[in-house]
């Protein structure tokens, strides 16, 4: 049969879309044709409405199944429901429309009282849509396939462009067991457009050798996962198989096979949740690639609970560039009440000193604006960046995501803009939470401009003569109302350039806003880049000597 993904990438970080290339693998191994339309605005032309209804009629898929997060949710109820019109005013044959992804499983029974699909997915689909697949192709319409939430007997009362919804008349099936990794074709990358993605990613090509994560962070979509899976299946977390890998065997064949089909890849970054959480498939994963002979570096993701020292050294023998992990928030209360992320100031602090001296660059993900976090416990966040000196951080206002717990925290605080929430799209930009004015203000300038208060609190904890050419510029932005903070705003750039290249003129080391808006990058490490230079490994570290000469050649 035919399946037409759609994929609504629209105002969302451009990416592959790993699920869909699981399944798409897993359908054309059974003999199904599979095909996508991607909407992006870095792959232009954007398919319009209409286009997408054109190919339906060219193509003639026996389904059309779409994939979103939550973000994208809005655009993919908004194509299904131009398609159901189609039908009434363009004669459209449309096979059964299905929709899956994160959102879909975090709030399936939601997205189903849209009324426009035919079939929810929930979890990980890959044999459930084949199954789904098979029968349609059968001409049968079942209603009992697990991992969906679909209408008794699958039929969709038709009547008028969206149903009514009813949800007495709808068949809420378990989820099935975890796929095992080792079992699944490699990915289909040739779904995608890989070579314009990658060349749109900088080089930056993703891979996955694991999926799962033993954590339960309120904020994240993996404790509803496991206690989806948990519920449906009857057991308990430790026998459900949810924390999974994918033989380094079979990774390097797969990275073997991606260089040689695509161009320009010149840095692999895996996805995975916690690369380096099982200490054995992180050996396994970075001998076999330091086997391999391969040149091209790698970015993985750790959890500053577990970094054994031997994979610290196993990854940088095998060339991994950056190590990236959850800091989140400097206050202890809001990571443990507020995050459900238990881990102590002193966890933070040697896992980024113990990376750092192993060669690997240290990459922070912080949030600001949590629900119930006071100015204060803000203001800690920015010490324990300025304690660690941590490589770079990147830094998103909290955003909470329908069904998780933080969600429901944030509604119980009574700190949800609803409407902000509903029509915001990306978490650089602004806060979907309401905390007050002046407090709102506070944290649109934290947000925007939080390298310069990292910078002017380094000297709280180790010598850092830059504090003191960046703590006047804080207590300036601090002393703005809205109206001059609004006018102010545009120029941070600017303004955070010229400062740092007096700060690099003095050989002060300090942070600065790189590669886009909401990082800010420590100066030994962008010095190097700059340069062409490799980073350094602890040993060889930069004295402040030779970060001033560094300076001087940049600075001419
Ligand atoms: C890899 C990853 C990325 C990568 C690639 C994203 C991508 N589109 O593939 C990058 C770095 C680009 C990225 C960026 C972002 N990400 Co991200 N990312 C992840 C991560 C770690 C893994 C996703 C993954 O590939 N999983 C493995 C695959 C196999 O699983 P899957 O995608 O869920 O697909 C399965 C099922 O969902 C289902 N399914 C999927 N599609 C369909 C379709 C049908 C028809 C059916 C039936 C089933 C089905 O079956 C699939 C196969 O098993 C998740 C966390 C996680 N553990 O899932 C966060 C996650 C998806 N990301 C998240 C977010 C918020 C983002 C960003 C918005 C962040 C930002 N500030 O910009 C951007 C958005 C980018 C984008 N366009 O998607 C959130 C989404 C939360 C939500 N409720 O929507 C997650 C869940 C993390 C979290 N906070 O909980 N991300
Ligand atoms: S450690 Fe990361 S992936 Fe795991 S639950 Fe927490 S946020 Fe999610």
């Amino acid at each position: 049969m035919r399946v037409l993904f759609v994929y609504p990438n629209l105002n969302t970080q451009m990416g592959f879309n790993h699920g869909l290339a699981s399944i798409s693998a897993v359908l054309k191994d059974a003999g199904h044709e599979t095909s996508l339309v991607n909407l992006n605005e870095k792959l232009p032309p954007v398919p319009s409405h209409q286009d997408l209804a054109e190919r339906i009629r060219e193509w003639q898929p026996g389904m059309v199944a779409f994939s979103c997060i939550t973000q994208q949710y809005p655009t993919a109820r908004e194509l299904a429901a131009f398609l159901r019109e189609c039908v009434e005013t363009q004669g459209l044959e449309l096979p059964p429309l299905v929709v899956g992804g994160i959102h879909p499983t975090l709030v399936p029974a939601e997205v189903m009282s849209d009324g426009v699909w035919d079939y929810v997915g929930m979890g990980e689909c890959e044999h459930a849509l084949l199954e789904l697949v098979e029968s349609l192709e059968q001409g049968e319409r079942r209603d009992d396939i697990k991992n969906f939430l679909c209408w008794e007997g699958a039929t969709r009362p038709r009547s008028g462009l969206v149903a009514p919804v009813d949800s007495r008349h709808w068949v809420h099936n378990p989820v099935g067991e975890f796929p095992e990794l080792t079992k699944l074709p490699e990915p289909d990358y040739e779904l995608f457009e890989t070579d314009r993605i990658t060349a749109s990613k900088g080089g930056w090509f993703s891979l996955m050798s694991s999926r799962g994560c033993p954590y339960r962070c309120s904020y994240c979509l993996n404790h509803k996962i496991i206690d989806l899976y948990r519920e449906d299946l009857g057991r308990g977390v430790g026998k459900l198989n949810a924390f999974r890998f994918r033989p380094a065997e079979l990774m390097m064949k797969e990275i073997h096979s991606v260089l040689e089909r695509y161009d320009g890849i010149d840095t692999f970054i895996f996805d995975d949740d916690l690369f380096t959480q099982n200490v054995e498939h992180a050996l396994e994963m970075c001998a076999a690639y330091e086997a391999s002979g391969l040149k091209v570096p790698f970015v993985v993701n750790a959890h500053v609970k577990r970094l054994d020292p031997r994979v610290a050294r196993a990854l940088a023998s095998a060339g991994a560039k950056i190590l990236k992990m959850g800091i989140e928030c400097g206050s202890q209360r809001v990571r443990s009440k507020v995050l459900k992320r238990h881990m102590t100031k002193s966890d933070i602090i040697e896992t980024v000193e113990s990376s750092e001296e192993h060669g690997l660059h240290t990459s922070a993900f912080v949030m600001i604006g949590l629900p119930t976090e006071t100015r204060d416990e803000r203001l800690e966040t920015v010490d324990i960046l300025a304690e660690s000196r941590v490589g770079r951080f990147r830094c998103s206002y909290f955003f909470p995501f329908p069904g998780t717990d933080s969600w429901q925290m944030s509604i119980d605080a009574g700190q949800v803009d609803v409407e902000q929430l509903a029509r915001q799209t990306t978490f650089t930009e602004e806060s979907a939470l309401d905390f007050g004015e002046e407090e709102n203000l506070f944290i649109a300038k934290l947000g925007r401009c939080l390298p310069w208060f990292v910078n002017a609190r380094m000297d709280d904890f180790a010598p850092a003569p830059v504090s003191a050419r960046y703590r006047p510029l804080v207590e300036r932005l601090l002393a703005m109302d809205a109206e001059q903070w609004r006018a102010f705003e545009p120029t941070v750039n600017a303004v955070d350039r010229e400062l740092s290249a007096e700060a690099i003129a003095a050989g002060e080391l300090h942070y600065a806003i790189r590669y886009n808006d909401f990082m800010g990058v420590r100066s030994d490490f962008f010095l190097a880049e700059e340069q062409g230079r490799e980073w350094f490994t602890a040993a060889a570290r930069p004295t402040e000597h030779e970060v001033e000469r560094a300076a001087e050649e940049v600075m001419g």
